[in-house]
């Protein structure tokens, strides 16, 4: 991260949202507007993956949701056009929203759209990687492995790990 500091501050001055720039790895949970801030100034042609996590499912549980944020540091747009886990006998990816009688639904979706320099949030009450027909209980801790899939880009495997109902997210 330490080279990256200058350009970070000078996207601190131009961002509106530019008070919190750190958003290395696994311990933190930027805000999606902290984590676009950062992704804007990331280098390299990669995808880079953050704040990556599935929510535990208990024995019997069908479904579950994996959530992270892509950020694209590439110069090209790219889309997520599916995933993979050997967790679950089906993966989609899916958009949750708010049907006419505004009731939350949540329906699969072709691709997530990733802008160059800009990340994309799959969180709790948007858009999710969904677990479908679950082999085994997923339990806060474990480790679940997760290919992701790109239009144009080679396949990337990440592994998220699992939080309870009570750890991530903020509710729906
Ligand atoms: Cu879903």
């Amino acid at each position: 991260m330490i080279r990256s500091i200058a350009a970070l501050s000078v996207i601190a001055m131009l961002a509106a949202c530019g008070q919190k720039t750190e958003t290395s790895s696994a311990a933190a949970t930027p805000t999606a507007e902290a984590a676009a801030d950062a992704c804007a100034s990331a280098t390299g042609d990669g995808i880079v993956i953050s704040d990556a996590w599935v929510r535990a499912a208990g024995e019997g549980q069908a479904t579950s949701a994996v959530y992270l944020t892509i950020c694209n540091a590439g110069a090209d747009a790219d889309t997520l056009v599916g995933a993979a886990s050997d967790a679950a006998e089906t993966v989609e990816l899916h958009q949750t929203s708010k049907n006419a009688d505004g009731v939350m639904t949540m329906s699969p979706v072709d691709g997530l759209a990733l802008d160059p320099k800009k990340s994309a949030v799959l969180a709790p009450g948007g858009s999710h990687i969904m677990l479908i027909g679950l082999k085994g209980p997923i339990n806060p801790g474990d480790k679940v492995e997760v290919t992701l899939e790109f239009a144009n880009r080679a396949p990337m495997p990440i592994t998220v790990e699992a939080r309870g109902m009570h750890d991530g997210g903020h509710g729906h």
